[in-house]
């Protein structure tokens, strides 16, 4: 009887221990780190589970940049890894929306459960595009939703064409007007070919006053034939498909003055070179 007292007493002391602690394992502990984790313990079957409940850092967004354009519906979605502080976290995700209205009303597409933290682009069509990403671990603790950001697809090529040309011209300044259109033009650039010569787009020569513009000339190569188109180009990096050497747009005259022996008076000649 006294042994078995003994063995019931033993027992007790080690449940004892056993219930204090799991009850310390309960406690919240925090490290030098700033982490924060939990652990539960059951003393019936011994069996333990841990987990965390700070959530991952909120993914920075890389790429497309905010308000950036883009001319293909083919790109990579890019953003920073997060990171955690608990050390039990084994796995973090990433959720992307994408949105066609800056209020967020319209999702477009998302994706989430993403091991990576990139994302090939879904085929969505020309348009302005508001994207985010949160970031959850493997505890179902998620980050809060990155800042929006803002990008704009646009595959279409602008265009331009010159207006109301003068076929001829006794100054060597002149007004070259233009229209041009296109959802979001960048510059048009007027180019020339003097006397058939090799075509030219100077740097001078880009106007971003749009549609409708103008350029001043001011006849660079002097008297002569001059050819002129204008390039348009947008701010997604398209430009207007223009052949020049094949499309000469309008030949503008731009005579020297001789002496004509039959009349006796000067007069205005084209150059032919
Ligand atoms: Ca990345
Ligand atoms: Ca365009």
């Amino acid at each position: 009887m006294l042994v078995k007292l003994k063995k019931f007493v033993k027992l007790f002391k080690i449940l004892l221990l056993f219930i204090f602690l799991s009850f310390s394992f309960l406690l919240k502990v925090s490290e030098p780190t700033g982490s924060y984790f939990r652990g539960q313990a059951d003393s019936l079957d011994s069996q333990f589970s841990s987990g965390c409940w700070l959530a991952p850092t909120v993914p920075a967004l890389i790429s497309p940049a905010n308000n950036s354009f883009t001319n293909t519906n083919s790109f990579i979605f890019d953003w920073s890894d997060s990171t955690t502080s608990c050390p039990l976290v084994s796995q973090i995700n990433y959720q992307i929306e994408i949105y066609s209205d800056p209020g967020l009303g319209a999702l477009v597409s998302g994706a989430s459960s993403l091991a990576e933290s990139k994302m090939v682009s879904p085929q969505t069509t020309d348009g302005d595009y508001y994207w985010r990403v949160r970031a959850c671990d493997d505890f179902g603790n998620c980050s809060d939703w990155s800042p929006v950001d803002k990008f704009t697809i646009d595959t279409v090529d602008p265009n331009s064409e010159i207006k109301d040309l003068p076929s001829l011209s006794t100054s060597p300044n002149f007004t070259i007007n233009y229209l041009a259109g296109d959802d979001n033009l960048d510059y048009v650039n007027l180019c020339y070919s003097w006397n058939l010569t090799a075509w030219v787009c100077p740097p001078e020569l880009q106007d971003r006053s749009h549609s409708p513009g103008s350029f001043s000339f001011n006849s660079p190569r002097g008297d002569g034939n001059y050819y002129f188109a204008t390039i348009a180009h947008d701010l997604a990096g398209n430009t207007e498909a223009k052949d020049l050497s094949a499309n000469p747009l309008t030949i503008l005259f731009f005579p020297s003055i001789v002496y004509d022996f039959r009349t006796s008076v000067l007069v205005h000649k084209p150059i032919v070179v």
